[in-house]
């Protein structure tokens, strides 16, 4: 007797493969120090395919006296990654918790110029190796007022959301960019105030591509819970489950399949992320939030996260880009220059500094290498670059190619950025190639 064979193949056996098959991750906070317990690795490495570091990428944990950073722990977890074909979140590079004692007693303009280079020196640190940052961790208030939290981040300006996306852009422009919070689980006036700033920051072209729904939830789902989703989705950007766990009760296991099944069914929703590993790993002790008990042994939660997983609609692919017939006219955009590049600078200032951010376009030659000098204003200086080499620090400072942009195609874009202090109001780059 023949029997069919089930390979599996359109249904995963673990979290990561499943949501895989549907174009999404899943992912897992992890304790950094845990890597070393087997036990923990184990599951970890088995059920998930991204991972994010619980408290170890704060800034309290990596930049724990100004201007002096400690990579290791975050390192470590990117290697562990890397390894194991996982992608990894950041989190979080600002939040008004857990933010070392040194910034805690900052204020004004001084901790504005701190805080962009913290986002700055962190999203450079890891640039290219981070799918999803939270730049910005939990700025809304609860209750109803749907407006900001007060923190010593907000005293420095309302628009301190917008120049730290704009820095993480800057450094890190190939990682999405989230704002993540909680109690933003419904249409509800702390989502709502959310979504009105998703929806102006994409209005004038502030760089957001994400938000994150950290979904700590009790014994009962709001039911617009999908709803929330789509309507930030509609304003194009992803959304992301970013810390889910669930109080124990006898709603515990719906609650997680219903939870993946929004996702599922939001087509913009990219991946779940639980906080945690097993029960005795979740920072809610008793409540057994989480997918594995304290033994390791998948609960009833974790069937049903992996049958929504497996019944969900996966993300539609992009259509393959087809070949444009020989007849089609040349791109009418002309190159921006003939010969040489040209640069332009676009700047995110602040009361004592700003972020400039520079495009170097290459011209009909194509470059080996560029430099490009600036004229600061008086009183202007430099205090770091990324993706460039700057000579000078004030007055006229020219910033060099360094190797991985240096050889630029007819038409290409790459991008360098700097940070100063002062005004920088006013700087008109001059570009040229070798
Ligand atoms: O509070 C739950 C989460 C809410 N959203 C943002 C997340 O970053 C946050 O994570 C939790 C961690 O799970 C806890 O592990 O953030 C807490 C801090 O606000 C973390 O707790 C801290 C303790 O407060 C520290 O005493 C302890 O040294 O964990 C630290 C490392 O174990």
């Amino acid at each position: 007797m023949t029997m069919a064979m089930t390979t599996g193949a359109s249904a995963g056996t673990t979290l990561g493969a499943s949501a895989a098959e549907k174009g999404r991750y899943f992912g897992a906070a992890v304790a950094v120090n845990k890597l070393s317990n087997s036990t923990y690795t184990t599951i970890l490495n088995r059920e998930f395919n991204s991972v994010v570091a619980e408290n170890e990428m704060k800034w309290a944990s990596n930049e724990p006296q100004q201007g002096v950073f400690n990579h290791s722990s975050g390192d470590r977890l990117v290697s562990h990654a890397q390894a194991n074909g996982m992608s990894v979140r950041g989190h979080t590079l600002l939040w008004h918790a857990q933010q070392p004692g040194w910034a805690q007693g900052m204020s004004g303009s001084a901790l504005r110029s701190a805080m962009i280079n913290h986002v700055t020196q962190v999203a450079t640190h890891y640039r290219g190796k981070i799918h999803s940052w939270d730049v910005v961790n939990e700025a809304f208030a609860d209750g109803g007022s749907g407006g900001r939290r007060d923190s010593n981040l907000q005293r420095t300006g309302n628009d301190w959301i917008e120049a730290a996306f704009r820095a993480a852009d800057a450094a890190d422009p190939g990682a999405k960019l989230c704002y993540n919070d909680y109690n933003t689980d419904g249409i509800n006036a702390k989502s709502t105030g959310i979504y009105n700033m998703v929806r102006d920051f994409k209005s004038r072209g502030v760089p957001i591509d994400c938000v994150g729904f950290q979904s700590h939830l009790g014994t009962s789902l709001a039911s617009d819970y999908q709803a929330n989703l789509q309507r930030f989705a509609d304003l194009g950007v992803d959304v992301q489950i970013t810390e889910l766990d669930v109080m124990t009760g006898g709603n515990q296991a719906n609650i997680f399949g219903a939870v993946t099944r929004a996702c599922m069914n939001v087509s913009r929703c990219t991946g779940i992320t639980v906080w945690g590993v097993r029960d005795c790993d979740s920072w809610r002790g008793s409540d057994n939030a989480l997918l594995f008990d304290c033994n390791g042994n998948k609960k009833a939660a974790y069937t049903n996260v992996l049958n929504a997983l497996n019944a969900g609609p996966g993300i539609p692919t992009t259509p393959p880009t087809t070949t444009p017939p020989p007849t089609d006219p040349p791109p009418t955009t002309p190159p921006p220059t003939t010969g040489g590049c040209s640069a332009s600078v676009s700047l995110n200032s602040w009361n004592g500094g700003f972020v400039a951010s520079v495009k170097v376009t290459a011209g009909s030659a194509g470059t080996n290498g560029w430099n490009v000098s600036v004229t600061l204003p008086s009183g202007a200086g430099v205090t770091n670059t990324w993706s460039a080499t700057a000579s000078g620090s004030s007055g006229t400072v020219r910033f060099a190619s360094v190797d991985y942009n240096s050889r630029l195609t007819a038409g290409q874009v790459a991008e360098f950025g700097f940070q100063g202090t002062g005004s920088g109001a006013g700087m008109t780059p001059t570009c040229t190639a070798s």
